[in-house]
């Protein structure tokens, strides 16, 4: 017990320290924590700066640990509100339960925000479709596939620059958002701060609806200049969040992690592409490849069969009908 308790503040030390430093988590710290570490992080040479929308990073690592996707992250205690399982009120016993996923494809309203000077942002309807594209691939093994609904272009400074979860952003939204919680409306923006996504979860329309919806670095659509984060992905990741899945490394090593239970545990998120990382005593390694990680595009190629029947119930209780 006091042992345990010791490592922890170990841990905690290394952390604080890698978070005013910005250094990597070596695997000399990493092991006080968690002992497999087969594979890991200096297969992918960390020692250069990373630049991204005009941000320069001490490194690759600092970038993902302070920017990249900012979604927000659930406590625990809202993680385990949500996990439960939730039947409609009113049922009766015997009642059929749907737990299937939409019969047709999702709406997509699709929303160019440009500065207003109407050309730094602009997205390409080429794109836009590439975009769609992309996710019906990626999405090919669930039961979600995706519907250019509409396409509506604004020139407007403001909303352009507006960050996650601001007052400009909300404005921007609350003028722009189409349709019910089972349509998906996508905002291309240029998000500060190195952020190159973001996305409300399921569980939010209910008390937001108009903030529902994935906003994406313009850069990041489909050949944008954001490498390596410019092959659609970025969407990808957040079309998950906005259909109910956590990031990979959700929980770090611990119960119930992401709560899914095919993807194996991961003490942090990946950046570039280590094949072969092992950071959790689980068996296996850890979900590099998986789309909500945080691994370069060309990196990451699938969901899990659990994460479909994630997004399934989530669809379920929080956008069919809503
Ligand atoms: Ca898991
Ligand atoms: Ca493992
Ligand atoms: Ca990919
Ligand atoms: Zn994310």
């Amino acid at each position: 017990m006091r042992k345990r308790y010791l490592l922890g503040m170990f841990a905690t030390i290394t952390l604080v320290a890698a978070s005013t430093w910005g250094l990597i988590l070596n695997q000399t710290s990493l092991a006080q924590t968690s002992p497999p570490t087969t594979g890991g992080d200096e297969v992918t040479p960390d020692a250069e700066p990373f630049t991204l929308n005009g941000v320069t990073w001490r490194t690759k690592r600092v970038f993902i640990e302070r920017a990249r996707c900012s979604t927000r992250v659930p406590s625990l205690d809202e993680q385990e509100s949500i996990e439960r399982p939730t039947k409609p009120s009113g049922e009766l016993p015997g009642d059929v339960i749907t737990t299937s996923a939409p019969t047709g494809p999702i709406m997509v309203h699709f929303h160019v925000i440009r500065a207003a000077n109407g050309i730094d942002g602009q997205v390409t309807l080429q794109t836009i479709q590439n975009q769609i594209a992309i996710l019906n691939a990626a999405f090919s093994t669930t039961a979600f596939q995706f519907q250019l609904a509409s396409v509506d272009r604004r020139n407007n400074d403001n909303w352009f620059n507006s960050g996650p979860d601001s007052l400009e952003e909300a404005k921007m939204k609350r003028n722009l958002h189409l349709g019910t919680a089972e349509e998906l409306n996508i905002y291309s923006v240029n998000l500060p701060g190195g952020n190159i996504g973001a996305a409300t979860f399921p569980w939010d329309y209910a008390t937001h609806p108009r903030l529902d919806g994935v906003s994406v670095l313009y850069s990041a659509l489909p050949g944008g200049t954001a490498a390596p984060y410019n092959e659609g992905d970025v969407t990808v990741h957040n079309v998950g969040h906005w259909l109910g899945l956590y990031h990979t490394f959700q929980g770090g090593c611990h119960t119930p992690g992401d709560s899914v239970s095919d993807t194996r545990e991961e003490s942090s998120a990946n950046f570039g592409c280590n094949i072969g990382r092992n950071t959790c005593n689980d068996v296996g390694p850890d979900p590099i490849t998986n789309y909500m990680d945080y691994s370069d595009d060309s990196c990451m190629f699938e969901f899990t069969f659990g994460q479909g029947a994630r997004m399934d119930a989530q669809w379920n209780l929080y956008r069919s009908g809503h």
